[in-house]
Order: C-alpha cells, then structure tokens, then sequence
C-alpha cells in the first residue's frame, strides 16, 4: 500500500505533464531524502493512473544507460520508465511544440521482443536470442522538472522523462548485425549536431535490455512478448525548437524522422 506521500508525488508529476509545466524537484519541495525503492513505487502509482485512463504500454525503456550519463548524475545504474501509446508519433510526422515542456531528442535503438524475458541472471545474448526484430528511434524526452534539474531519484518518479518515440519502418533481425557498432547520426534542419555507436549503451544495446530483465525482476517482473523496448540514447539529447526538422539515420536500420510543429 502507498503511502500518502508516494500518492502526492505521482499526483504532483501526472499534473505537471497534463498541464504541461514544469515543476520544482520533487526532492525540493516533497521528499528531500527520496529512495530509489520509493521513487519507482511513484512511478508505479503513475503508470497506473495512465493505465486506469485507458492509454496502453508499448514497452519499457531504459533511460541513463551511458558512462558519461552516470558520472553526470553520480549513480551507476540505468533506469527505466514505460512508453505509452499516446506517445508515438509516426515517422515522419510533426510532434506539436504546444503538447510538451522543454523536449529534447535522442537516437536510440528499439527491441521488439519475441518471446517473454524473465530475470534475473538474463545475459545480452539471451535477450538478443529472444528478440524478433530491431529498429530504429527517436526518442524525446520532456523532464517535467525545471530546466531537467533533478536527481537520480527524481528522475525514476518522472518515468524516466518519458514523453513521446518515433519508431522507424525498418525492422531488421538482430542477428544480421553487430549492434555495438551501429553508427548513428543526429541532425537537426540538415546538419549533424550529435552521433554515436551502439556501444555507447552499456557496450552493447542488448546489455541494457538485459539490466531492465534483471531489474523488473527484483518486484517480479518480466519482460513481455510483443513489446518494444528503447535500449537507451546512442547520442546525447539535443533541445528542440518550434521549425526543426529532425532525422535520425542509423546505419544499416535506416531513418527516422520529425517535424517540430
Ligand atoms: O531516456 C533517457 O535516457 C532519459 C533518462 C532521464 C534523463 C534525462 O531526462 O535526461
Ligand atoms: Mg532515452
């Protein structure tokens, strides 16, 4: 059973996305000694409150999945939140500025899973013999905190910044590739601005599908068949603008594109 406090804080972050403003850290202004094991049951009450309004899971996603993202923060562990269907956006489609806070994009790539994964102990090999197909993603993130100021376990109650993904066309299987060395380009209005190699997500994209197995098991959880996961950012997040045009283009898995309307 939640406690008053965890209730106030998921109460506290659904409004701020609903009513698209931002918010002072919730270990400001609610809970200054916040742990990780209540920032996720946060998370949970939020999650919930989308699913009682009706809106689906796509899957997962694994956020602060870099070194250079956890020197950062000082943590070593990635995080994860859950992407709804009312956050997609088709490729090639226009993300409406007004619907959004602050939102900044990043090159990602998605599993599409094949048949349930279940921890602990999982190895990136198991989810990559697991996985029925990889593709390409934007992912764009939209921290409800002020200016993205927040802690590792402010973070984890916001559902991981979770906002809105646009999923490529292209679904490949995983093992026609090496997928550390899936080189990635991020640009905006025809000009690279960020890039980067699967192995910028714990060496191995797969390896941080397996952390999320791993980490969903600890409440016992699993992963599901059927969902489609982002694995983490290949490049850093870059802050959009009213007017960009926005392109992934991943080697071998193709592009994926964005207006910013
Ligand atoms: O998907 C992500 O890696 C985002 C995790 C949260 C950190 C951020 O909002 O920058
Ligand atoms: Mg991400």
């Amino acid at each position: 059973m939640a406690s008053e406090i965890i209730k106030k804080i998921a109460d506290y972050l659904v409004a701020a996305e609903v009513e698209k403003r931002e918010v002072v850290k919730v270990t400001k202004t609610i809970k200054p000694d916040l742990t990780v094991e209540e920032a996720y049951k946060a998370q949970e009450l939020l999650v919930q409150k989308k699913l009682d309004e009706g809106h689906r899971i796509v899957g997962p996603k694994m956020g602060l999945t870099s070194r250079a993202k956890w020197d950062q923060m000082g943590v070593s562990e990635p995080i994860y939140g859950y992407v709804f269907d009312y956050m997609l956006i088709d490729n090639g489609g226009v993300l409406p500025f007004s619907d959004l806070i602050h939102p900044k994009a990043e090159a990602e790539i998605a599993f599409l899973i094949g048949e349930d994964i279940e921890g602990p102990g999982i190895t990136g090999a198991q989810v990559l013999a697991k996985t029925e197909y990889v593709l390409p993603a934007l992912e764009i993130i939209d921290s409800r905190y002020e200016n993205f100021n927040f802690t590792h376990t402010d973070v984890i109650a916001d559902n991981a910044s979770t906002s809105r993904v646009v999923f490529g066309n292209t679904l490949r299987k995983p093992s026609e590739f090496e997928l550390e060395l899936v080189g990635a380009t991020l640009s905006i209005n025809g000009q690279i601005k960020e890039l980067g190699a699967g192995a910028a997500v714990l060496g191995h994209p797969a390896n941080a599908i397996a952390v999320l197995a791993n980490m969903l098991a600890r409440k016992g959880e699993k992963i599901k068949k059927g969902e489609i996961i982002l694995s983490g950012a290949i490049t850093s997040a870059l802050l959009l603008r009213v007017g960009d045009f926005v392109s992934g283009k991943f080697d071998g898995l193709g592009e994926v594109t964005f207006s910013v309307g």
